[in-house]
């Protein structure tokens, strides 16, 4: 059984309504290409162009980034530690020895779970510790983020 005329050309109607809005939009719609080398901050400008002209992130992407930034924090404490280790330099605070272990094998943290207390006296601590801060003096020689601080 075929269609009747009168739908047919509706139809007709409503898809050639639709091809010139299509038109009509792609006409506007403006087309950016970021090109950089790696690391030079290609992503960083997408998300400030969404945080200053549209409606930023919603908690679920929210969400996932606190989770990514937790282990980036605990990743660059790793890698100053090994770095640190290295360049023949040693925490210069005795009492920081004892949270070395805390670093060698990294936790992940689950959606909605919070950031392991455990770890935030440690962190201060060693962040505090002159051979730390040597070691991220010289962040530029092992690729440490320069957002650590
Ligand atoms: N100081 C400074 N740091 C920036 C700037 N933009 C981005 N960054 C930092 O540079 C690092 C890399 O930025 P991304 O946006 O991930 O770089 P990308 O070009 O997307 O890198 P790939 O995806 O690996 O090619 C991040 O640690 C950012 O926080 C800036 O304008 N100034
Ligand atoms: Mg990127």
């Amino acid at each position: 059984m075929g269609i009747s005329h009168s739908t047919a050309t509706r139809k007709n109607k409503q898809i050639a309504k639709q091809i010139k809005q299509d038109e009509k939009r792609l006409n506007k719609e403006v087309k950016i290409l970021l090109l950089g080398a790696g690391d030079s901050g290609k992503s960083t400008v997408l998300k400030q162009m969404r945080l200053l002209h549209t409606s930023g992130f919603n908690t679920q992407e929210r969400e996932g980034f606190r989770m990514i930034i937790f282990s980036n924090i605990l990743g660059a404490m790793q890698l100053l530690l090994e770095a640190m280790q290295l360049s023949q330099l040693t925490l210069e605070n005795l009492e920081n020895w004892k949270y070395i272990p805390l670093f060698e094998q990294l936790p992940t943290i689950q959606k909605h779970q919070a950031f392991p207390e455990v770890y935030l006296t440690p962190l201060k601590s060693l962040w505090l510790d002159p051979g730390i801060k040597k070691t991220c003096e010289m962040g530029n020689t092992f690729a440490l983020n320069d957002n650590v601080q």
